[in-house]
């Protein structure tokens, strides 16, 4: 009797017609054949899928180009496809204004159409997987289907992928389910859908991380969220760290950033501060519950990072920099970055050393710093193994999760906003988490330029109506007895010059001290309108030069600015009508009453 898992492989393969099933075992033996397919036999617009970089300086490390329009997540192509039930309103009111909404029936009958012989000539992966610790109660067993040797190997990389997972689910029909085919590549013809109450994901058209290595933000964020609000937790867009202090104390703290506004250096920061200490945890994903203490606990489902190249460098990340030369887990990717013909290094705007010569750019060709191009693409990207980075936490691996005393939320804004603010209460914080805006990246293609609203830096990966996902984060806060506090974070804010004003990264640990501080009580807090901040004297300066005017600069709270923030926040938050929690309201009025508005 075939199991459920092995009906279902065969069903998708009776539609998408694979010349070839390899059921994948997660060994490393197994990717050492995979990375000699993806030199020797697939190819992606007549480009190998992978070639080797140099060995003795990026050791097990692989080159990969994309397609030449897959270069990004396509948020206007990613659906999320809940049924319309009289018990819930309509489909399109779960989703909300924050998703795009297709009738169910109507977008299988759309992809079945699509993923009708789509892998003729390929061989279709199994991929067995768990997010999270197999041991965890919060771990989640899911199979997914590629033809793509690229995001096999980027699975394994990103996942806890093996053939004891097959085993696991047994006669289970509990797993979730992803069905990936990068089709032709043809834009037109990309979607990336989720049914959230099948547990099922199915993308074609795209390799690229978001939208095709489905246990990622499809799963783990925009279906995981639709079941934490049904089961009462959080699937986050967050940051995992503990923070080791001079006397050896740990404090865990969350951070949620929107894409390509810094995560993963935020997860590996190496302290400027003496016996300051920076451990990861996670860089991207936070599963969060609450444990029989009433605190937050937090687990990382994944076990890889899968991060932004350009910028990255000794000076800015120099513990990621280790991670990627490590000659450790087998092997690590490296994607449309430029490649250095002579040497096949690597190469991308922000390493450290001059710019190298003959380089060819992400599009394979040759490349003139004269002429203005990027020779990397800027959303190229890195998959390398979190053993890889010297920086992981003991408690990485922990089936509970670490327990979480703040929260950080914050943004990429270049005016306006703060460098660090604390809300009043739970209620006030999560208000400062709805209220976040922050200027898009090239995380995602076809955006517009400039600030959009981005909740908990969840925008794009909450998988239904963020009215009610605002409740639930209500909701979960009363139900826990000791809530993280709640801070909102900018590390992005501008001098007149243009220069940014705050040192950042490394830097960032002072700022990290202070929440500490204001978690243990050690300091007092000066109120604004907006919340609470630092004074000037409670903030670890010493050796920088960072100047009382610069001080004042970093916390600025403009009203004429404010008015506009408040029009911006107000029209944001509108388009949630009804589900709009009245509490957030309540936040809102209060907030402009302060401001004199
Ligand atoms: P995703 O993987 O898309 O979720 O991105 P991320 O949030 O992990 O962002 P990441 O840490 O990769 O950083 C993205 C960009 O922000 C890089 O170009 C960094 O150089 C820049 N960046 C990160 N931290 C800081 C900081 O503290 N200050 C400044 N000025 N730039 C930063
Ligand atoms: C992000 O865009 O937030 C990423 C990369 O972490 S992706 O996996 O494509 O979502
Ligand atoms: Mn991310």
């Amino acid at each position: 009797m075939a199991t459920p898992v092995e009906k279902w492989v065969e069903e998708q393969a009776k539609l998408t017609k694979p010349d070839k099933i390899w059921w994948c075992d997660g060994s490393e033996e197994e990717a050492h054949k995979l990375i000699e397919i993806g030199i020797k036999e697939e190819k992606i617009n007549n480009v190998p899928i992978f070639q080797e970089l140099n060995q003795k300086i990026w050791p097990k490390a692989y080159y990969h180009r994309s397609h030449p329009t897959d270069v990004a997540r396509t948020e206007h192509l990613t659906y999320v496809c809940h049924p319309d039930l009289p018990s819930r309103q309509t489909g399109k009111d779960t989703a909300g204004p924050n998703n795009n909404w297709m009738e169910p029936n109507e977008a299988k009958s759309l992809m079945t159409k699509l993923s009708d012989g789509c892998m003729k000539g390929r061989t279709m992966y199994v991929l067995p997987y768990m997010m999270g610790n197999t041991d965890s109660p919060y771990a989640k067993a899911c199979v997914q289907l590629t033809d793509n040797s690229y995001v096999a190997i980027s699975m394994r990389i990103m996942t806890r992928m093996g053939k004891h997972i097959i085993e696991k689910i047994g006669n289970s029909e509990n797993f979730v389910k992803g069905l990936h085919s990068c089709g032709d590549f043809d834009p037109n013809k990309r979607f990336i859908m989720h049914f959230p109450d099948e547990h099922l994901v199915w993308s074609i058209g795209s390799g690229y991380g978001g939208n095709a290595l489905l246990g990622k933000k499809c799963f783990s964020l925009r279906i995981a969220s639709w079941l934490g609000l049904k089961e009462g937790w959080l699937a986050e867009h967050m940051v995992i760290i503990g923070i080791q202090c001079p006397n050896g104390d740990m404090t865990y703290v969350l951070a949620a950033f929107p894409s390509a506004c810094g995560k993963t250096n935020l997860a590996m920061l190496e302290s400027t501060l003496p016996g300051y200490k920076v451990w990861t945890v996670g860089d991207d994903i936070a599963w969060i519950n609450i444990g029989p203490d009433g605190r937050f606990y937090a687990i990382n489902p994944e076990i890889g990072l899968f991060g932004v190249v350009p910028g990255t460098s000794m000076k800015t990340n120099p513990n990621m920099m280790k991670s990627l030369k490590a000659d450790n887990f087998y092997p690590t990717l490296i994607t449309n970055s430029a490649l250095n013909t002579d040497t096949k290094e690597p190469w991308w705007e922000g390493l450290d050393g001059p710019v190298a010569k003959n380089l060819i750019d992400w599009q394979g060709n040759p490349w003139d710093s004269s002429e203005g191009t990027k020779a990397a693409h800027p959303n190229s990207r890195f998959t390398v193994s979190i053993y890889n980075s010297p920086t992981l936490s003991n408690e990485f691996d922990n089936p509970k999760g670490v327990p979480i005393s703040a929260i950080i939320i914050g943004g990429r804004r270049t005016q306006r906003i703060p460098l660090i603010v604390e809300g009043f209460n739970w209620e006030h914080g999560v208000f400062i988490g709805t209220r976040t805006g922050s200027e898009t990246t090239a995380a995602a293609t076809g955006l517009k330029a400039g600030v959009r609203r981005d909740p908990m830096a969840m925008l794009p990966f909450c998988g239904y109506n963020m009215g009610d996902y605002f409740q639930h984060w209500l909701n979960i806060g009363r139900k826990a007895s000791n809530p993280p506090k709640i801070f909102t974070a900018n590390w992005f804010r501008v001098d007149e010059n243009g220069n940014f004003l705050w040192p950042g990264f490394g830097e960032n640990i002072r700022i990290l001290k202070w929440i500490i501080d204001r978690v243990h009580n050690n300091v007092s807090a000066k109120e604004t309108p907006i919340g609470l901040i630092p004074n000037y004297e409670d903030l670890e300066l010493s050796g920088i030069n960072l100047t009382k005017e610069m001080y004042d600069k970093l916390f600025a709270i403009n009203i004429n600015e404010w008015k506009q923030e408040i029009d911006d926040i107000e029209k944001f938050l509108n388009q949630f009508g009804a589900r709009m929690p009245k509490e957030i309201w309540a936040e809102f009025k209060d907030l402009k009453s302060k401001l004199y508005i």
